[in-house]
């Protein structure tokens, strides 16, 4: 049985997982609009990537026979100052999120909790990768500075992204 705060407190990351969905589909819009087509596709994946975020937390709860909440989800932004800005706050976003989830492995620790510190494990292993990601995306962005064929050459590559649930 999982603990009164660590129960709210996962419900609390299954939004904030949704959140980040709706962020990543607000930087989608942004980059679409700017004519980064492949970075724009490349924030798609990354939204379908955070609904199934959300999801794995989702089933979890239900299998824990935890009373779900599903708390309001916030506007998101579509306006950003440039390609290497938006893949910024990204990062960003994201080192925020690796630090809900190290908090909550430990909760979980303290809790003795060894299947939800289980599961915690799997994000945080997944939050090593994106913030890899996104950090090597930018260096290439800054490598480009303001470089038009750069930036296009890097927005093909960002096409090529596929979403692996
Ligand atoms: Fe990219 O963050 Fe989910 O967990």
């Amino acid at each position: 049985m999982i603990s009164k705060n660590l129960q709210e407190a996962l419900i609390e990351q299954l939004n904030k997982e949704f959140q980040s969905a709706y962020i990543y589909l607000g930087m989608s819009a942004y980059c679409s609009k700017e004519g980064f087509n492949g970075a724009s596709s490349w924030f798609l994946i990354q939204y379908q990537e955070e609904v199934s975020h959300g999801m794995k937390f989702f089933k979890y709860l239900e299998d824990q026979d935890v009373h779900i909440k599903l708390p309001e989800i916030k506007a998101s932004k579509v306006e950003y100052k440039s390609l290497l800005d938006v893949f910024k706050k990204s990062l960003a976003h994201e080192q925020t999120m690796t630090k809900n989830l190290n908090n909550l492995s430990d909760a979980a620790m303290k809790d003795k909790d060894h299947a939800t510190y289980n599961l915690l494990q799997w994000y945080v292993t997944e939050q090593v990768e994106e913030e890899a990601t996104v950090s090597e995306i930018i260096d290439h962005i800054k490598l480009v500075g303001d470089n038009g064929f750069g930036l296009y050459t890097i927005d093909k590559e960002l096409s090529s992204r596929t979403f692996i649930d």
